[in-house]
């Protein structure tokens, strides 16, 4: 069933199915000389780097990644971003822009907004507020090992500048991908990010949760990374706040009649080939099923990462039937996906009957390619069903909030009474005297 295959790719891919694949477990052997699990091998390194800081960092970074960066090149400098920007195209740059400017315009819009509450009370006032204000310090981790993600940057980056997070540093692996890439540092340049360092794994979320020698400590870390990464996270949230835990790319497409079968293949395609990623059709649409399986030959035939895509699409993706449109929106609810794409003429009816997913893909026109690279949502998304309860990243995740309370005299003698009885019931005396202290003082 579509449920078992989505849930095969969560838990052999996800760290929350904490399944790994035997060139991880290799990997492992190596680094420790013993059989150790990916979650175990995190525990060591964060404990390392906690206790031995950027040695321990430096140290990571080259037996992992085979690079022996020093305490001067772990940091890109600036002339790096000044070289990098100059060698990518105007047209590359200009793009950034726009990106950046879509995504700031969403972002700014979402910010949430302060909230006021004045109560009479005894003839007094009690006047109750929550503050919005941003973190001070965040680390982004961006992937480098597959492939370049500037999009990612932008998607993370953007999101906190927006909240107006003062300080923000990017951890990228020193990769050809990562923190060598030019097109990652001029988008970094670009979006006025001036702290990158080539650190990557689960060293890379351990040096910004502790805090080490050149880099100081955050109070939360975003983005996606690989299983060490997500490790990683998990194991240091309590000491810092993190997003949610990223598990790969999957879209659920729901189409009627209306809908074009080579569009949707496009659409299983795009998600597939990240490899892992995974592709599901649900339709109460017979004939799009056997039309959708054609496209899929013809396309991936087709493609440059056809291989990769398609076999991820044999094991992971499925083609479903569904008996009506309530059946199909009951079974994408369950699956709670991080993309859902609506291929339908009548879209919003589809989107109210639909309650879990990360990001919401409306009519024949809005592929997801959109969303990953330019609307202006973020594309780091609930993966892995937890579009039951997370969410897409966004500003507001940046933002703390406090309440602030202020009563006067006359309106503290107005709730003295229900205090005292509340404080009684809890044996808490201490907090009855608080209340007394100012009532009697006035008195005398
Ligand atoms: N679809 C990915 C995001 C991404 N796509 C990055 C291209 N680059 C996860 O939502
Ligand atoms: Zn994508």
């Amino acid at each position: 069933s579509a449920t078992e295959l989505f849930q095969q790719l969560r838990d052999k891919l996800s760290p929350r199915g904490d399944v790994v694949s035997e060139a991880g477990r290799q990997r492992t052997i190596e680094l420790f000389g013993e059989a150790l699990s990916p979650r175990e091998v995190v525990q060591r390194i964060c404990e390392d780097v906690r206790e031995k800081g950027l040695d321990a960092v430096l140290d990571y970074t080259a037996r992992l990644d085979g690079k022996q960066l020093t305490p001067g090149t772990i940091r890109v400098r600036p002339e790096e971003f000044e070289a990098a920007t100059k060698a990518v195209s105007p047209e590359f740059l200009q793009t950034v822009r726009r990106i950046r400017d879509n995504v700031t315009e969403f972002q700014a819009a979402v910010l949430p907004v302060d909230a006021k509450v004045t109560r009479s009370l005894n003839g007094g006032t009690v006047e109750l507020r929550q503050r919005h204000l941003p973190m001070k310090r965040v680390g982004i981790c961006v992937p480098g090992g597959a492939a370049a993600y500037p999009s990612t940057v932008l998607m993370t980056a953007v999101p906190a500048k927006t909240a107006g997070v003062p300080e923000i540093a990017i951890v990228v692996p020193p990769t050809d991908f990562g923190g060598y890439n030019d097109d990652m540092l001029a988008t970094c340049h670009e979006i006025g990010i001036t702290e990158v360092y080539r650190v990557g794994g689960a060293q890379a979320v351990a040096a910004m949760a502790y805090g080490v020698d050149g880099i100081d400590r955050v109070d939360k870390i975003v983005g996606p990374g690989n299983l060490f990464v997500a490790l990683a996270k998990q194991r240091v949230f309590g000491d810092v706040d993190i997003d949610s835990i990223a598990g790969p790319s999957e879209v659920i497409v729901l189409a009627d009649e209306t809908a074009r079968p080579d569009f949707i293949a496009a659409d299983l395609i795009s998600q597939a080939e990240h490899s892992p990623g995974s592709g599901v059709l649900i339709t109460w649409h017979q004939p799009l099923i056997e039309q959708v399986r054609a496209a899929l030959q013809t396309q991936l035939a087709k493609l440059q990462r056809g291989d990769l895509a398609g076999r991820c699409l044999e094991d992971y993706g499925a083609l479903i039937l569904a008996r009506n449109a309530d059946e199909a929106a009951e079974l994408t609810d369950r699956l709670a996906p991080e993309h859902l794409h609506i291929s339908m003429d009548d879209a919003e009816s589809m989107l109210s009957k639909i309650q879990n997913a990360g990001a919401i893909f409306m009519g024949h026109f809005t592929p997801v390619a959109l969303g990953d690279y330019i609307a202006g949502p973020s594309h780091v998304l609930p993966t892995g069903g937890t579009a039951r309860f997370a969410n897409g990243l966004a500003s507001t995740d940046f933002m703390k909030r406090s309440s602030v309370i202020c009563y006067d005299q006359a309106a503290l003698e107005g709730d003295a009474k229900s205090v005292r009885l509340i404080a009684e019931k809890e044996g808490l005396t201490a907090h009855s005297a608080s209340v007394d202290i100012r009532l009697n003082s006035t008195e005398n």
